[in-house]
């Protein structure tokens, strides 16, 4: 199961947005400096898609995609040094796949600043630094320990080559995922989970005062995400806390107020989904209807494999339509059998996010 991993300063917001997206209630646990062992909680995956077919197919049972959260302790500057949480911290990081870096714009005089002003893009560099030279530190280890020895075999000459690339970069204060690694490379680095290879998403952490979108922190934060290439995501954290408290109904009308459309707790779960490289499938029936995750570029078999091993080991084929097509052809297999849309496909065919599948198969 892959893991998202909410990091930010202390008090910038993450367990706030971790109750947000986990539907957690409104206690959130104040932070302990001591507290390294993160909450974890799996999430389903908000999809309309998803609860179209639910309500078409009326089956006994639903099951949506789920994805894990992790609410980690806030990272400290010198973190890496091992202040604050420091190491313990950083090792929850690695073992994250994707990152949501909350980032705190809200103003609350109650809520102490650990650098005493509000100021988003100097509290992501903190983070980003603490992360870099986190890398920096794994990558002097194991150069060192190669350099140590007398003589190094040819896959040592290789991987201190390409590890001396991955350090200049790092000194350059740039994290790893900017210097386009190829899939061999990142293969042979993958035993360092490098937390400045991890996909991240920014999350701006909004009071409900600052819903002016020129807000000017707002739009430093967001020039600094462009520059990165990050995506960003605006969140009214303490409100949208608030907000799931109430009764559906008001719910809408609240963030119709507030000229939202979609919560921001549903965008940021598709966000963080899309982020960690994943994406659905859905098999259908009057007994069940349900969503299930792969990884982007997997395959018919790899499908069949997550249902059950069986249907991997006897595979035939799959019998496969779109989501679309299925809805713009009456919502009838028939229809879209008639119309050419509903394909067989076979082992290597690459499932698309949305696709409605059926395994053949032979055991
Ligand atoms: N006014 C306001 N306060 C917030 C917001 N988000 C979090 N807080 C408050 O800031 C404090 C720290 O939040 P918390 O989520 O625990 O931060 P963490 O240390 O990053 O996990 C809590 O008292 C929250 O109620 C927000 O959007 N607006
Ligand atoms: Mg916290």
């Amino acid at each position: 199961m892959l893991k998202c991993g909410i990091i930010g300063l202390p008090l910038s917001g993450k367990s706030t947005i971790f109750n947000v997206v986990t539907r957690a209630g409104a206690e959130v646990k104040p932070y302990a400096s001591g507290k390294t062992d993160p909450n974890r909680a799996m999430v389903n995956v908000p999809d309309e898609r998803f609860d179209h077919l639910a309500r078409l197919f009326e089956p006994k049972k639903v099951t949506p995609a789920t994805v894990e959260f992790v609410d980690l302790a806030g990272l400290s500057r010198n973190a890496s040094k091992g202040e604050g949480v420091g190491n313990a911290f950083l090792s929850f990081v690695s073992e994250s796949d994707a990152l949501v870096h909350v980032v705190r714009l809200f103003e609350n005089s109650d809520v102490p600043h650990p650098e005493n002003s509000i100021d988003p893009v100097r509290d992501w560099n903190i983070v980003e630094m603490e992360l870099i030279f986190r890398d920096l530190g794994v990558i002097e280890n194991r150069l060192s320990r190669l350099q140590a020895k007398k003589k190094n075999i040819p896959s040592e000459i290789e991987e201190k080559a390409l590890l001396e690339r991955c350090q200049s970069c790092l000194l350059e204060e740039r994290p790893l995922r900017e210097l386009g690694l190829s899939s061999e490379d990142l293969r042979l680095l993958s035993g360092f989970a490098f937390v400045t290879l991890k996909p991240e998403l920014i999350v701006a952490n909004l009071d409900e005062t600052q819903t002016d979108d020129s807000l000017p922190v707002l739009g430093a934060l967001r020039e600094l995400a462009k520059t990165k290439g990050i995506r960003l995501l605006k969140i009214f954290g303490k409100m949208e806390m608030e907000i799931t408290e109430l009764p559906e109904e008001e719910q809408k009308e609240f963030m119709g107020e507030l000229g939202i459309e979609e919560s921001g707790r549903n965008r940021l779960i598709s966000e963080a989904y899309a982020l960690l490289g994943l994406l659905s499938f859905f098999t259908t029936g009057k007994d069940e209807v349900r969503a299930w995750t792969l990884v982007k570029g997997d395959n018919a078999v790899d499908a069949a494999g997550a249902i059950h091993s069986d249907l991997a080991r006897g595979f035939i084929r799959a019998q496969v339509v779109s989501y679309e097509d299925f809805i713009s052809h009456e919502h009838s297999l028939a229809k879209c059998r008639e119309k050419g849309v509903l394909r067989l496909e076979g082992k290597e065919y690459i499932v698309a996010d949305g696709d409605m599948i059926e395994i053949r198969f032979n055991v």
